[in-house]
């Protein structure tokens, strides 16, 4: 249809998104956004409708953030539950421009993984405002979960577990790490590891400890580098001997990042994430006396800036795909950090830091104002990355015709004081309080929702839905394989 000068063609959308810059991984254009139905179904300039419009002039219109490291209503290994519930987590969340999370199921030893998902989504289908999954933690990889367990969940679209190398009441042995892997090759599924070496990290803590040592800030000095490095490098080679694709969550060494980028450099799927605390904190902040450290300890633990400059530059160059919270809120009181009475050693106190609310604040800030990253790759990191190996994509993490409507409508130019009173999980202290932050998801929509708009939440409780995964998808991870590199033969692969 020509239409006369003048006239504008007026078309039904639920929502019209008008006048926004957008970006994904790739591309940055202006356009609006028709919304019918949840999904988009129309991306062009000009767009008129009857329904309603928001207008996103001067604003930046983004895939809403696929959070794939988070822990929400979960038990530490010690069975203290976190302090945030799929309501506050995922309202948290919202608030930090995510449409998705993906936190963890976990499963104690003896447990059947039937009984363990039964108790997630009793605990989150009528509480989070986002939609979610779940990884699986396996800290019992018996003949029966092996067989007939895993394969089942896989079924029920939760195609990701992690597993650690550490922590005495979850870790997995090497041969039950092969196991695991080789039954992750066979379904599509992909293995996240938690890489630190147990008997190094309590060979130094028992040290500590009979010399007098006992703080929370000797956290950092009984988790050495030596511990994530050796990890990392012996997890590696049992994903190249199974020939299955391994991410390595929370690295916070280069030597780490390196073992990474070497294997990818050497045809393995082998991928990468750090979390923003290993930008932006470091050890220092726990140089005091006493319990309060407490609130910095995390597992690996903070290190220098140096290393930030590492982590840095392994987003950059691509060796890292994914930027993550690791959000593992643990309160400041008896509730939390304190459980264990008001001066824990460094071995009593709850490991983990909060962040889900401003990994993308953070990152946007200090990464795309600061020229660190490119606003494309602050998507790719953020969101559309996590959709591909979490078996979202292209459903989530974009933004095209089709797709479901998560977006995250931001104010570049918004300035605000991070204080833990503006959040809105369940803590009552944050580690970025007072970093000045420019940048922020003023509207944010899930399958055409809106969660959340000039400062309120606009979503009922529940109203996120849990979301049935696909294999992982690892085609297009950005990478560094040398071309002329043929590796050698898998184990699997030699007995086809
Ligand atoms: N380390 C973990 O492995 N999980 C939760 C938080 C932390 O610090
Ligand atoms: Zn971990
Ligand atoms: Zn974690």
């Amino acid at each position: 249809m020509n239409l006369a000068e003048g006239e504008s063609k007026m078309t039904h959308f639920d929502l019209l998104i008008k006048g926004g810059t957008v970006a994904t991984a790739v591309d940055t254009f202006a356009a609006d956004i028709g919304i019918n139905d949840g999904k988009i179904s129309a991306l062009g300039s000009d767009l008129q409708s009857t329904g309603r419009t928001i207008n996103a002039e001067g604003k930046l219109v983004l895939p809403g953030g696929v959070e794939s490291h988070c822990h929400i209503a979960q038990e530490s290994s010690f069975g203290l539950m976190s302090a945030d519930d799929y309501e506050s987590g995922s309202v948290s969340a919202a608030f930090g421009g995510n449409t998705t999370m993906i936190p963890f199921a976990s499963q104690k030893r003896g447990q059947s993984l039937y009984e363990v998902l039964d108790i997630y989504h009793e605990r989150a289908a009528s509480k989070s405002v986002i939609d979610y999954s779940y990884h699986l933690i396996l800290s019992d990889p018996g003949e029966s979960v092996l067989k007939k367990e895993l394969p089942a969940v896989f079924d029920q679209g939760i195609m990701s577990f992690k597993v650690f190398m550490t922590y005495d009441l979850v870790k997995l042995d090497d041969g039950q790490m092969l196991d695991v892997l080789d039954v992750a090759r066979e379904h599509g599924a992909l293995t996240m590891v938690h890489a630190e070496n147990s008997a190094l990290i309590n060979w130094v803590s028992r040290r500590l400890l009979e010399r007098g040592y006992r703080d929370p800030k000797y956290h950092a000095v009984s988790h050495p580098r030596a511990a994530e490095v050796e990890a990392v490098q012996r997890a590696v080679q049992m994903a190249e001997f199974i020939d299955a694709p391994m991410l390595i969550v929370h690295v916070s060494t280069e030597k780490a990042a390196r073992a990474i980028s070497t294997a990818r450099y050497s045809g393995s799927k082998i991928f990468g994430e750090t979390c923003p605390h290993y930008l932006f904190l470091t050890s220092e902040q726990m140089n005091m006396p006493g319990p309060e450290a407490a609130k910095f300890c995390c597992s690996p633990p903070l290190r220098d800036n140096k290393t930030q400059e590492a982590m840095w530059q392994a987003l950059q160059n691509g060796t890292f795909q994914l930027i993550s919270s690791d959000h593992a809120a643990y309160r400041y009181d008896e509730t939390g950090k304190l459980n264990t009475g008001p001066n824990p050693t460094f071995k009593e106190c709850a490991n983990g830091v909060p962040g889900i609310e401003l990994r993308m604040p953070l990152m946007y800030s200090e990464g795309v104002r600061k020229g660190r990253i490119s606003l494309n790759q602050f998507v790719s990191l953020t969101s559309t990355n996590a959709a591909k190996m979490f078996g979202l994509h292209p459903r989530k993490g974009t933004i095209a015709v089709g797709t479901d409507a998560d977006i995250a409508i931001w104010d570049p130019d918004l300035e605000r004081r991070v204080s833990v009173e503006m959040l809105h999980d369940n803590m009552n202290y944050t580690p970025y309080e007072g970093f000045i932050v420019k940048g922020w998801p003023t509207t944010v929509i899930n399958r055409g929702r809106v969660v959340i708009e000039d400062g309120t939440l606009k979503a009922a409780k529940g109203s996120g839905e849990f979301l049935k995964r696909k294999p992982c998808d690892l085609t297009g991870m950005p990478g560094n394989v040398a071309p002329e590199f043929i590796p050698e033969k898998s184990f699997n692969a030699r007995l086809r």
